[in-house]
C-alpha cells in the first residue's frame, strides 16, 4: 500500500500509525511505501488523479482503492491491523471515544489551524484577516485546553494503549507548538506530546519526513 503525505502535515498521523503496524509485526504485512510530495505537488494533475481535492493523506491499497481523509485512513489502518490496538473494536464504548476525539481534531482543530495559518483561504480581503486570525487563535486556545483535559491518568486519551486518537493529537499538538500561547503552555498536553514524540514509530516517521520537534515554522508542517 502507498501513503501519500506532505511532511509534518495531517498525513503524519497516518504515517505514524503505519509505523506502529510495522512494529506490531502482523501475520501478513503488505509492502508499505510512503510517498512524500513536494510543496505544490499535491495540487498537480498526477496527485489530483489520486485525490481530486489535492489533500493528504491518501492511502492507496494494493487493489488500487484510494482512501482519503485522516479519520477514514486512520480507522482503516486500525481495523485492518487489530493486533495493534490502535482503536477499540466496534461495540466497545471506547471506540466511540476514539471517534469523538478524532473527529474534533480533524474538523474543529484542523479548520482552526487552517484559518490561522492559511487565512487567505477564508477571508480574501486583508481588512478582515487580522480579525479572522484573532478568532482562530481564541478557538485554538479553547481546543488545546479541551484536549489537555481529555488526557487520562494513563497519560493517553483512551486506555493503556496508544490509539489513532493519541497519534492524531500528537500531530495537532506539534502544530500547536508554534502558536503564541501554544502546546507548551498546557502542561498535561505538553507532557503527552513529549512522550508521544519519543515512541519509536513517531521517531521513524519524523526522520523519514525530515522533521523534528523544533517548533514548526509553518504551523501545519
Ligand atoms: N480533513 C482532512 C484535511 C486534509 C488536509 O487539508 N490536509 C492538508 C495538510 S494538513 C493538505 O493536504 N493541505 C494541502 C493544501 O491544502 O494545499 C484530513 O484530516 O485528512
Amino acid at each position: 500500500m502507498k501513503l501519500y503525505a506532505l511532511p509534518g502535515s495531517a498525513s503524519l498521523a497516518s504515517h505514524i500509525a503505519l509505523e506502529v503496524v510495522r512494529d506490531s509485526v502482523p501475520p501478513e504485512l503488505p509492502p508499505i511505501s510512503i510517498i512524500l510530495l513536494g510543496r505544490e505537488e499535491n495540487m498537480g494533475a498526477a496527485y489530483r488523479a489520486i485525490n481530486p481535492f489535492g489533500t493528504v493523506p491518501a492511502l492507496q491499497l494494493e487493489d488500487g482503492t484510494v482512501i482519503t481523509e485522516s479519520l477514514a485512513v486512520l480507522l482503516w489502518i486500525a481495523d485492518r491491523f487489530p493486533g495493534t490496538g490502535l482503536a477499540a473494536r466496534p461495540g466497545n464504548i471506547e471506540r466511540d471515544r476514539v471517534h469523538t476525539l478524532l473527529s474534533s481534531m480533524v474538523t474543529s482543530a484542523h479548520n482552526a489551524f487552517q484559518m490561522y495559518r492559511r487565512t487567505e483561504r477564508y477571508v480574501d480581503e486583508p481588512r478582515g484577516q487580522e480579525a479572522a486570525k484573532r478568532l482562530a487563535l481564541n478557538r485554538l486556545a479553547e481546543l488545546l485546553a479541551y484536549f489537555a483535559g481529555q488526557v487520562r491518568e494513563s497519560g493517553l486519551l483512551v486506555g493503556e494503549q496508544v490509539t489513532v486518537a493519541d497519534i492524531m493529537l500528537f500531530v495537532v499538538a506539534r502544530w500547536g507548538m508554534s502558536l503564541p500561547h501554544g502546546t507548551q503552555n498546557y502542561p498535561k498536553l505538553w507532557d503527552f506530546t513529549q512522550r508521544m514524540a519519543i515512541l519509536p514509530a513517531t521517531v521513524r516517521a519524523m526522520e523519514t519526513e525530515g522533521i523534528s520537534m523544533d517548533v514548526p515554522a509553518d504551523g501545519l508542517g
